[in-house]
């Protein structure tokens, strides 16, 4: 056979599949090996075979940025420890007085980082709306140097228009960050977009399997690449070879997974928007979605993830969530097995009170991520939970 390299010009699978990785030249192994070694000999000071240490570079960690920049068909990536580790990358390339225009529903995690450790720093931030492509322009100041877009929005799936915000940014020379990781590269593409910075929770759909936790960071932009490289290796926020392993496992099904978690969540969607039980249902699929025909132009499908408002306010809630028997009640999302959570209370306890109230992070208020179980499994459950919040 012939050893191919440049997987390109190939289609999503293919690349999901092959790129980034070549059997191993000494034995030939298919899979790439998990490289457990914290340090590489030298022949002689400096004369070394493109490994010194393993905190600045590993070869199961580059077979996985060789994949993830062929998923997001970009020239570059880097693999870290976390997604968080991924947002502290960027952002540790700014500087005290820089600000960063950010969207008003993030990651309560990422909220945190930005509010609790970078703000510290003397790194400024403020929140807008970023469906209001207005708001966003109005928000830009001279010194701001970064914004962040999330897109779908954790947990209210608001869905920005990363063209149009791209440029503005372009304009104003500030730099477009897209965290990509509930509609993932399967679906979105921030970079074709015009987007310069794509990050990453590969904990989530792209790892896929609810067995490690990793993040990324993949872009066109050379300087930007070097920042990042250099921020990882000065803080330490590189991947173990072991979790590379496991993430370059799980992006090989990638395509294969998301398809079947946008098929199901389609159906829990309408299921539940047909429920007297259920108030309000979001999910960038169905025609009620405030932002449903830019999600149509954007993504190539409306995901996994869908959060809805249950009749009752947090007692039912509570016996809901509680009542489930095929969805686990967890946090994290993009896993094959369905996860359900409350995200007031759980993932985005850190989010002030009072934005959470103005963006409807309420105490009716559940997210799920659907998983690839079968459908009417989910869907039964979903039945017998509601049934017992509302006869409780
Ligand atoms: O957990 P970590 O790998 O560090 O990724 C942080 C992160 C970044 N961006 C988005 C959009 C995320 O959803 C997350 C993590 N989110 C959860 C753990 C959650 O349950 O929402």
């Amino acid at each position: 056979m012939v050893l191919r390299t440049d997987w390109t010009e190939t289609g999503f699978g293919t690349r999901a599949i092959h790129a980034g990785q070549e059997p191993d030249p000494v034995t030939g192994a298919i899979m790439t090996p998990i490289y457990q070694s914290s340090t590489y000999v030298q022949a002689s000071p400096g004369d070394f075979k493109g490994y010194e240490y393993s905190r600045t570079s590993n070869p199961t960690r580059e077979a996985l940025e060789g994949n993830l920049a062929g998923l997001e068909e970009a020239r570059y990536a880097r693999a870290l420890a976390s997604g968080c580790a991924g947002a502290t990358a960027i952002m540790g390339a700014l500087s005290a007085g820089d600000h960063v225009l950010c969207g008003d529903d993030v990651y309560g995690g990422t909220f945190r980082l930005m509010d609790k450790v970078f703000a510290n720093l003397g790194v400024e931030f403020s929140f807008v709306d970023q469906t209001n492509l207005d708001a966003v322009r109005a928000a830009l100041r001279p010194e701001t140097k970064l914004c962040w877009i999330e897109t779908p929005t954790n947990p209210t799936l608001k869905i920005a228009d990363i063209a149009g915000i791209a440029t503005l940014c372009r304009e104003a020379q500030v730099t477009s960050v897209v965290d990509n990781t509930f509609a993932t590269p399967y679906l979105q593409s921030p970079l074709a977009l015009g987007a310069d910075l794509v990050v990453h929770s590969t904990t989530k759909y792209l790892g896929g399997h609810s067995d490690v936790v990793g993040g990324a960071v993949v872009t066109n932009d050379e300087a930007w690449i070097e920042r990042v490289q250099f921020v990882l290796n000065s803080m330490g926020l590189n991947p173990g070879p072991q979790d590379c392993f496991l993430t370059l496992r799980g992006t090989k099904t990638l395509h294969v997974r998301m398809d079947r978690h946008v098929r199901n969540a389609q159906a829990v969607a309408h299921y539940l928007e047909a429920h007297d039980q259920v108030s309000k249902v979001i999910y960038p699929g169905l025609p009620s979605h405030p932002q449903y025909e830019l999600a149509q132009r954007q993504m190539r499908g409306p995901g996994g993830m869908i959060s809805f408002h249950i009749r009752g306010g947090l007692p039912a809630a509570r016996r809901f969530l509680e009542a489930v028997e095929v969805f686990s009640l967890a946090e994290s999302l993009g896993g094959v097995e369905s996860l359900i959570e409350h995200p007031a209370i759980m993932t985005h306890a850190s989010v002030p009170p009072e934005t959470r109230e103005a963006l409807g992070i309420a105490d009716d208020f559940i997210r799920i991520s659907v998983g690839i179980e079968d459908e009417r499994d989910l869907i039964d459950d979903l039945a017998q939970a509601l049934a017992t919040a509302e006869h409780a």
